[in-house]
């Protein structure tokens, strides 16, 4: 029990060390921040702020263009209000293969070097210069380059589905591109970092929401992505009053039931939305390394990345 206890001390103290550069620049960029931080994780201030400053709305068409065919938007937004997830949002072959092309031929970074890029090909060998493995390498600013995701950052579908469940106009959206890497040298601070097989929800804004794209097959062993549905709207008074994010999944599991665990699977394209609020983890890829892309739309502005780039 005692080892227990300080196990989860450890982690809990990796999490506020990995963590803490993203929670200061967000200070930097916005002091109001501080505040949704803290108060932003009890249920009661969350549903006020909701009554008070923005409440859903029926998605309405937003003009511009869309690469998404045959998506219900308001089937998305009523998915969002009582699970926290969305599916059926995927993209067609051609922005998967322009996404992947732009993948396979631009470097990719660790977080803890980021001064040194490699391809996505090359992962042993940045393996073989480090002492514990890539577990996930990201674009940062750099996704900007890509045609086909600047596009998708202003598609009108996306826009719409976030504009209702956001109830507000949406104001900005950081965006992210990762691979997870198959890594058998792994630290808990790395997966912590990369928030893999640790639930946690995201205190990013009041309300955001997070549009994920796969952009290669995803089965039960390239790391899928899992979340617990519903966990947006019932929380445990000790997950709402703890300073920290993340929670061990054995205290999850016997809150929610095994039942409310979804593990999302699919080929290269499929997409689903993800209110950030819900409890959520990556895992550990065991066999393929897993391309990612994600877009997170704010109704708060910002001008900065969660690793401090420009947006
Ligand atoms: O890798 C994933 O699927 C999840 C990543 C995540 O939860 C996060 O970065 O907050």
């Amino acid at each position: 029990m005692s080892q227990d206890l300080d196990t989860e001390r450890a982690s809990l103290f990796d999490r506020i060390f990995s963590r803490a550069p993203s929670y200061l620049r967000f200070i930097q960029d916005k002091p109001s921040w501080i505040l949704m931080f803290l108060f932003g994780r009890t249920l009661v201030i969350r549903r006020f702020d909701r009554k008070l400053r923005a409440r859903y709305a029926a998605p309405a068409p937003v003009p511009g263009p869309t690469v998404f065919r045959d998506v219900d938007r308001a089937a998305c937004v009523r998915g969002l209000i009582d699970t926290g997830l969305a599916f059926g949002i995927d993209l067609p072959a051609p922005v998967v293969d322009e996404i992947n092309t732009f993948a396979n031929t631009h470097p990719c970074y660790s977080r803890d070097r980021q001064d040194r890029g490699f391809l996505p090909k090359d992962v042993a060998e940045a393996n073989a210069e480090r002492p514990n493995d890539v577990i996930a390498a990201y674009y940062f600013e750099n996704v900007q380059k890509c045609a086909a995701i600047r596009a998708l950052r202003n598609d009108s579908t996306l826009q719409s589905i976030a504009r209702s469940y956001l109830g507000k106009t949406v104001l900005q959206s950081r965006v992210r591109m990762w691979w997870s890497f198959p890594a058998k040298r792994v630290t808990d601070a790395a997966l912590v970092d990369a928030a893999q097989e640790k639930f946690h929800f995201d205190m990013n804004g009041w309300r955001t929401l997070k549009f994920f794209f796969y952009l290669t097959p995803v089965t039960e062993s390239d790391g899928p992505h899992l979340g617990i549905l519903g966990s947006h709207r019932r929380r445990a008074w000790r997950q709402q009053l703890s300073l920290t994010v993340g929670r061990p999944t054995e205290e999850l599991e016997s809150y929610y039931g095994k039942e409310k665990f979804v593990t999302i699977l699919g080929g290269a394209g499929t997409g689903f939305a993800e209110d950030p609020f819900i409890f959520h983890a990556g895992t550990l890829c065991r066999d393929r390394p897993r391309l990612i892309l994600e877009l997170e739309f704010d109704q708060s502005a910002t001008t900065q990345d969660h690793y401090g780039r420009p947006l």
